[in-house]
């Protein structure tokens, strides 16, 4: 067996039995497809991925990709090469696609649930695959002729890049100075130096469409500071005949080093100039002149929600690598028989902290899948639109909660994740130290899923300044008002059964409010005394996890009550797996949400001594 363990039944059992997505399919967009195919696809893919995908991920660790200066490219490991062509052969790149440009008219749940087996089998394979995916932004936002240009991409399996980061700007994107100066043809010649760009130059694609943020320059154009000031241009590696897309001439883009990396090394990640050596660095506009950033947010919505997905997938593996570890590893005795020298050994999972870590690493593995699949719920109505029968209002509520909901997939997704899977590595006791098990890789691997797409920070201050402040509080209120309608709902059998716990979710509910509520008189105050933003600042990742928490809370209990519904009667097969989320939802409740009352009364009591203290003094 490979290393990838995934969990086709709790997918099934999200999007079957809670989330009930069956019922959007079959009509509009989804016309063709049902049940039976979207479980079809979920399995097909798991035997793609545990197998074919997974065999490649510890070799192309060991043997990373190999730079060539003299030839500005880089080699990628044949094994990984192998997996990557056995992924491109079944199709799965029309996983993400709309239905014109040859998708397979799965909603978004569903192609998520998919991603999340092909990130955890080997997460570098999901990267290089986006061409495609990139191709509906050149569908979306261009002219017809850039329009036939994604058509080629697809056509051609083109690979392509997202070209934000300079040296001097990470976070601050809009500290970017690639230039990009307007040509008597209409065309632009690129100039500056990108760095950690994903997926750069690789050998297993003939082309690479870069989109890039550049600062316009040429008649007429008025410059902007920051990010409103930059456009998106499409730079391809080559160029090429745009009617057969027949390649061309070497365009002046170069990938002039491929970075080594803790992990994940088998994604190249380059540094990548324009124009710096001879040749110019042709590109081409996308849309108008300005509306750079924010067509690049319709890529860094989708790789948001990748990372999240990314780090949930790694998480849910380690644990389950944890768990069969522990069912076999004998060592100790029972704890009530720790004074009788000669009582049974007994496995690991009889002594209570072991079971309270692999517990634990349960409910975030579960619960942030829950909520990961819970958010593209939203995109699904999105992806159905008013054409499938989406009353407006719904549609621009879906949007919104879909955007407030991002950064917790991605934010908290990626710092859970990291947290868990140390866990996951302790419960192998020294053993997780060893390559000889994937847990290692896993850390390393998914340590960057809270640095790129956003660091947790930035995460964070998306979350509270623009999904909370800037939409008023319109999409959280969906969601506090989804909480507490789950929580006045009372009376059934299930419901008793879970009566304290339904009482803490109450509690976490209220504390989150009562963080929100601090955090909004200080924004307030800062009207008066502007360093009040400051208290805001120092909490902002803290009400994020703790919003995030709330959110695994809720998705675990609202699980638990289908699995309360099922139990009786459920075949043998699905006793222990409906008791499993009984009993995770149960264990989160009581042992991770009280923490929330403190974390509001840190919260509360926020002042600004960190912030007066001298740099000299830290
Ligand atoms: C990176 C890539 O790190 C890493 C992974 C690469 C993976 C490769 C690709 C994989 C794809 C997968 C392939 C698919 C395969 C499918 C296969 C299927 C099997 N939401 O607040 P302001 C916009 S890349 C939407 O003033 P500042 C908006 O237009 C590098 N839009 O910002 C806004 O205007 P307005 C990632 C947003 O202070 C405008 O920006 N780097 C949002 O100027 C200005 O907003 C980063 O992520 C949003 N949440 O700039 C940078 N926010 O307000 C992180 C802003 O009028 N830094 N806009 O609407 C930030 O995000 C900063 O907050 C900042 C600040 C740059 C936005
Ligand atoms: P900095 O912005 O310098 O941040 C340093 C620290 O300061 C962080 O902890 C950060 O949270 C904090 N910080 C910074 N500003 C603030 C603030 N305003 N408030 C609070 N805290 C703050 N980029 C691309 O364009 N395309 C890619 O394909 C791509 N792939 C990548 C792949 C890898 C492996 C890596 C490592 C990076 C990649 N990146 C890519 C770049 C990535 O998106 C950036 O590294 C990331 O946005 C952070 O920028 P930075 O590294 O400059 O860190």
């Amino acid at each position: 067996m490979g290393h990838y363990k995934s969990n086709v039944r709790d997918l099934e059992f999200n999007l079957f039995e809670v989330l009930n997505v069956q019922e959007r399919l079959g009509k509009g967009v989804l016309a063709d497809s049902d049940e039976e195919t979207a479980r079809g696809a979920l399995h097909e893919l798991n035997n793609l991925a545990v197998g074919p995908l997974a065999e490649s991920f510890a070799d192309a660790d060991r043997n990373p990709p190999v730079y060539d200066p003299k030839t500005f490219s880089a080699k990628l490991p044949e094994s990984f090469k192998k997996s990557y062509q056995q992924l491109w052969d079944g199709e799965w790149w029309r996983l993400g696609l709309t239905n014109d440009l040859g998708g397979l008219g799965l909603p978004p749940t569903v192609q998520w649930a998919a991603a999340e087996l092909i990130l955890g089998a080997n997460p570098a394979l999901f990267m290089y695959l986006a061409g495609p995916n990139f191709a509906m932004i050149l569908d979306r936002n261009g002219t017809e002729e850039q329009k036939r240009w994604a058509r080629i991409m697809i056509e051609r399996a083109w690979g392509a890049t997202m070209v934000l980061t300079e040296p001097d700007a990470g976070s601050d994107v809009g500290a970017g100075r690639t230039k990009a100066v307007l040509q008597e043809d209409g065309s632009w010649h690129l100039d500056g130096v990108k760095r950690f760009i994903t997926s750069a130059d690789q050998d297993m694609t003939e082309n690479i469409m870069h989109l890039v943020l550049a600062r316009p320059e040429g008649p007429g154009i008025e410059p902007r500071p920051g990010t409103k000031g930059l456009s998106l241009f499409l730079v391809p590696k080559f160029h090429f005949d745009t009617n057969t897309g027949e390649l061309g001439e070497r365009n002046g883009v170069f990938v002039t080093n491929v970075e080594h990396k803790m992990g994940l090394k088998v994604s190249t990640t380059c540094e990548l100039t324009f124009g710096q050596h001879g040749t110019p660095a042709k590109g081409w506009l996308l849309g108008e002149v300005h509306d750079g950033i924010a067509q690049m947010f319709q890529v860094i919505e989708y790789a948001r929600m990748m990372v999240g997905t990314k780090a949930i997938a790694t998480l849910s593996t380690g644990y389950l690598n944890a768990l069969e570890y522990a069912k076999e590893r004998v060592q100790g005795a029972d704890l009530t028989q720790m004074t009788d020298k000669t009582a049974p050994r007994v496995t690991i999972t009889h002594h209570p902290d072991v079971r309270r870590s692999l517990m634990l690493q349960k409910a975030y593995a579960e619960g942030l899948r829950a909520v990961y699949l819970y958010t593209a719920s939203f995109q699904d109505q999105v992806w159905v639109g008013e054409a499938g029968g989406v009353d407006p209002a719904s549609l621009k509520l879906a949007e919104r909660v879909n955007d407030l909901l991002l950064p917790i997939v991605k934010g908290v997704g990626s710092e859970r994740a990291t947290e868990q899977l140390v866990q996951s590595l302790q419960t192998l006791g020294g053993s997780g130290f060893l390559q000889d098990y994937p847990i290692e890789q896993y850390i390393r691997d998914s340590k960057i899923d809270s640095l790129y797409e956003g660091t947790t920070a930035i995460q964070s201050q998306d979350f509270f300044f623009r999904k909370i402040v800037r939409d008023k509080g319109q999409a959280l209120g969906y969601i506090a008002n989804e909480i507490s309608r789950f929580l006045e709902n009372t009376g059934s059998e299930s419901e008793a059964r879970l009566k304290n716990e339904r009482e803490l979710l109450k509690r976490a509910l209220e504390d989150v409010q009562g963080m929100l509520g601090a955090m909004i008189g200080y924004l307030t105050s800062s009207q008066e005394d502007v360093r009040n933003l400051y208290k805001v600042g120092q909490h902002t990742v803290r009400f994020l996890m703790s919003a995030g928490d709330l959110l695994v809370g809720w998705q675990l209990l609202r699980q638990a009550e289908v699995a309360l519904a099922k139990l009786d009667g459920a075949p043998a097969k699905d006793q222990a797996f409906y008791q499993g989320k009984i009993a995770v939802a149960s264990f989160f409740a009581k042992t991770v949400l009280p923490e929330l009352t403190a974390r509001r009364a840190i919260i509360e009591a926020a002042d600004n001594d960190l912030m007066e203290l001298p740099e000299a003094a830290f």
